[in-house]
C-alpha cells in the first residue's frame, strides 16, 4: 500500500509526513523546501483481532499496542505542486511520477488561507481554489502520460497493425490501470478528448482524500467549513499536522502520555510548554477530535480503498506460522478479493499450488472464490 502527500508549497506535505513517521525531514515555511521526495512507513490503525480470540500476538509484518494493530503504508512526500506545473512552472510535474505507484493521494491543504497558490505569505487566500487547481494538474499529469502513448501508438502504426487498447494497457499499467478499466473508459469517452480521458482514469486510479491542514490556525475554520460545502463529495479530514509532531515529541520526551486523541501530562513542563499543550487541546483535540493524521490514513485506506485487514496463518488451530509466532502478519486487500487471490499476493508459490482455505474462526474450509471477509483469518492449503 502506497499513498502520496501532494499539495502546492508550504501546505504542510512534510509535516504530515514527519507526523505519520517521525522521520526527521526538512521543514520550513518557505517554498520548495523539498525537492527531493521522503518515503517512509505511516501505519493504518485497527482493532487487532488478538484480543478476540484471546491470544498474546507476536507480530511480525505489523506491530500490535494494547490490542490495536498498525499496519505499514509507504508514504510519500513529494515537492509542491503549483498552477500550471505541466507547462514547467515551480518544479514542474515529472516529479509525480515517483508517485505512479501510489493507491491513492491525501492532498495537503493549507487551511488556513495564509499560503497563496504559490505557497508564500498571504491573507485570505480561498483553499477551494487549491482542491481545483490540484485535480487540473494531476489530470495533466495523466494527460501527459496518455499522449506518449497515442504518439508510441501513432508511430507503430505507420509500421504495422496495433491494438490501441494493448498500447495503452502497457504504458498506463504503472500508474496501476487495469485494461478492463481502460477499456470501459474507451468505450465511454473519445480519446481525443485526451484530457477528460485522462481524468476519468486518474479517478480510477489516484482518488484523493484532502487533509485540511493547520486546522489550528483560527482563520482555518470557517475554511474549512466552506470548503465541505464547496466539496460535498470529496472525503475531507481537519487536521493539524504541527499539532501531531508536538504531541509525539512530548510523548517521546516523557513529558505526557499521548493516546486515541487524549493526553495526560506525565512528567514535569514549564509553562511554554504547557500552555502548547493547552492550546492544542482545547483547539485542537476538543474541536476537532483529534489531529487527524491517523483518521486521514485509516479513512483513505479503509474508506475510500475500501481495503481489509485480513490475517494468514499456517495453522489455523494456533493460529500461528510455521515458527509458532501468534498472528504474526496482517495483510491489507481490496474488498472483494478472492481466497486464491490473496494466496498469489503472499507467494506466487502459495497460489500456484493452491488447495483451498480454512478458516480460523468458523472452523470451515473455504473454496478458491471465497470473498475475503475484514479480519479474517485464514489458513491457506496448498500441495507440499
Ligand atoms: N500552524 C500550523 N503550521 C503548520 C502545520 N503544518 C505545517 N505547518 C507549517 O507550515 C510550513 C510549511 O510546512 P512544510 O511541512 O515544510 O510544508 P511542505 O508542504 O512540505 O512545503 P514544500 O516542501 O516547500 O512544498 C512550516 O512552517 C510548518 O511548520 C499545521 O498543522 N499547523
Ligand atoms: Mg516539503
Amino acid at each position: 500500500m502506497q499513498i502520496g502527500l501532494v499539495g502546492k508549497p508550504s501546505s504542510g506535505k512534510s509535516s504530515f509526513f514527519k507526523a505519520a513517521t517521525m522521520a526527521d525531514v526538512d521543514i520550513a515555511d518557505y517554498p520548495f523546501t523539498t525537492i527531493k521526495p521522503n518515503i517512509g512507513m505511516g501505519y493504518v490503525k485497527k482493532d487487532c483481532v488478538c484480543e478476540e480470540f484471546k491470544v498474546q500476538c507476536n507480530p511480525k509484518n505489523s506491530m500490535c499496542e494494547d490490542g490495536k494493530r498498525f499496519i505499514p503504508v509507504k508514504l510519500i512526500d513529494v515537492a509542491g505542486l503549483v498552477p500550471d506545473a505541466h507547462l514547467g512552472k515551480g518544479m514542474g510535474n515529472q516529479f509525480l511520477d515517483d508517485l505512479r505507484q501510489a493507491d491513492c493521494l491525501i492532498h495537503i491543504v493549507d487551511a488556513s488561507g495564509l499560503t497563496d497558490a504559490e505557497g508564500k505569505v498571504t491573507k485570505n487566500h480561498d483553499p477551494s481554489e487549491d482542491i481545483k487547481f490540484l485535480e487540473r494538474e494531476i489530470d495533466l499529469w495523466f494527460t501527459e502520460i496518455i499522449q506518449r502513448a497515442l504518439e508510441k501508438y501513432e508511430k507503430k502504426r505507420r509500421v504495422g497493425k496495433v491494438d490501441l487498447l494493448e498500447i495503452l494497457a502497457e504504458q498506463l499499467t504503472g500508474l496501476g490501470i487495469v485494461k478492463g478499466e481502460i477499456k470501459e473508459a474507451l468505450d465511454k469517452i473519445d480519446i481525443q478528448e485526451t484530457e477528460k480521458f485522462a481524468s476519468h482514469l486518474r479517478k480510477l486510479s489516484k482518488p484523493i482524500v484532502i487533509a485540511a491542514n493547520k486546522i489550528d490556525l483560527p482563520s482555518s475554520e470557517e475554511n474549512y467549513k466552506e470548503i465541505k460545502k464547496n466539496f460535498p463529495n470529496l472525503l475531507i479530514i481537519p487536521t493539524s499536522a504541527a499539532s501531531e509532531i508536538a504531541l509525539k515529541t512530548a510523548e517521546e520526551k516523557g513529558l505526557i502520555k499521548y493516546q486515541n486523541g487524549e493526553i495526560e501530562i506525565t512528567g514535569n513542563m514549564e509553562g511554554k510548554q504547557k500552555k502548547g499543550l493547552e492550546f492544542i487541546k482545547n483547539n485542537v483535540l476538543k474541536k476537532y477530535g483529534s489531529t487527524g493524521i491517523q483518521e486521514s490514513l485509516n479513512k483513505s485506506v479503509f474508506d475510500m480503498l475500501d481495503y481489509i485487514a485480513v490475517y494468514p496463518v499456517a495453522d489455523a488451530n494456533k493460529l500461528t506460522d510455521k515458527k509458532g509466532n501468534v498472528l504474526p502478519d496482517t495483510y491489507l486487500v481490496k474488498r472483494g478479493t478472492t481466497l486464491k487471490e490473496f494466496a498469489f499476493m503472499i507467494h506466487s508459490d502459495i497460489g500456484e499450488k493452491f488447495i483451498g482455505g480454512l478458516d480460523a474462526r468458523k472452523r470451515i474450509k473455504l473454496g478458491a472464490n471465497y470473498e475475503l471477509k475484514d479480519n479474517d483469518v485464514i489458513e491457506i492449503l496448498f500441495q507440499k
